[in-house]
């Protein structure tokens, strides 16, 4: 994808110490403006390389500092970021960089975060940590990074893709509650299945692997199953989790030695009259 209203830039200039907002800006220039080989610069926040205007040479792009078109701290507006400035100039209709960045805005906007600081070690701390490792070497932040933002956006596309699947999901009822069946590429996802009100899901992908899960605080037991499916699908390497209540024939962590030879409706009938 090239850029729409942007010449491919030489230079994009960021500020030191750079930060989620600034990073993510940068690499959406790099993999959606085609700024693969453009060179990078850092500037103290809010100052512009050679003091130059900030949009005055259009090969020259700062994000993030500089008061010019990439740079959102003219306003309060919590909605805004210069990773939204840059998406909306250069990528507004990839759905799947849209989620990413809502979140970098609502981080950079410190929305996300109002209540208590969050447990987990989260991208923040990641960036903090580049920057303490490399005080004064801000390119190498960014390219540490920039493979991180990669998998990221590689998330939200997968995100992206499950949604598209799960509205063509099978629903049936389970002696314990609803179930859902839900067949693609990456499989199945326990958070959608779980919010439509499954108490268990079951889910077969590309590669053939198949998968039964249910809810943590549910009275699934999956033990009966297991033992039909031993019985009627028995070569395949199907394994019960000791909470009873996850059975698997394949993940990417332990591929099967032998596949399932049911297809999903048959692994549904099993649910079924269980
Ligand atoms: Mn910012």
């Amino acid at each position: 994808m090239s850029g729409r209203s942007l010449v491919t830039p030489h230079i994009i200039v960021g500020h030191l110490a750079p930060d989620l907002d600034c990073l993510v800006a940068i690499w959406i220039l790099v993999r959606f403006g085609g700024a693969a080989d453009a060179e990078l610069a850092f500037v103290p926040a809010g100052r512009t390389l050679n003091d130059a205007a900030a949009d005055a040479d259009p090969l020259i792009v700062h994000v993030d500092t500089g008061g010019g078109r990439f740079d959102h701290h003219h306003s309060a507006d919590p909605t805004l970021s210069a990773a939204e400035l840059v998406r909306r100039a250069l990528a507004p209709d990839d759905e799947a960089l849209r989620r990413l960045v809502e979140q970098v805005t609502r981080i950079d906007n410190a929305e996300a975060f109002t209540e208590r600081q969050p447990v987990f070690f989260n991208i923040n701390d990641l960036i903090a940590g580049y920057n303490a490792l490399f005080p004064n070497r801000p390119h190498h932040v960014a390219q540490a990074m920039l493979p991180n933002l990669d998998a990221w956006y590689e998330h939200e596309l997968r995100q992206v893709r499950l949604e598209q699947a799960f509205k063509r999901r099978r629903e049936f009822q389970t002696r314990w509650g609803l179930g859902i069946a839900m067949q693609s590429d990456d499989g199945g996802s326990s958070r959608l299945a779980y919010s439509h009100g499954a108490v268990l899901y079951a889910y077969r992908d590309r590669q053939g692997y198949m998968g039964v899960a249910a809810q943590r605080r549910s009275s699934v037991d999956l033990k009966p199953v297991y033992q039909t499916l031993k019985r009627i699908d028995g070569d395949a390497d199907w394994y019960l989790h000791p909470s009873r209540r996850l059975l698997l024939c394949g993940t990417a962590k332990a591929p099967p030695r032998r596949l399932s030879t049911l297809s999903l409706d048959d692994l549904v009938s099993v649910l079924k009259e269980r």
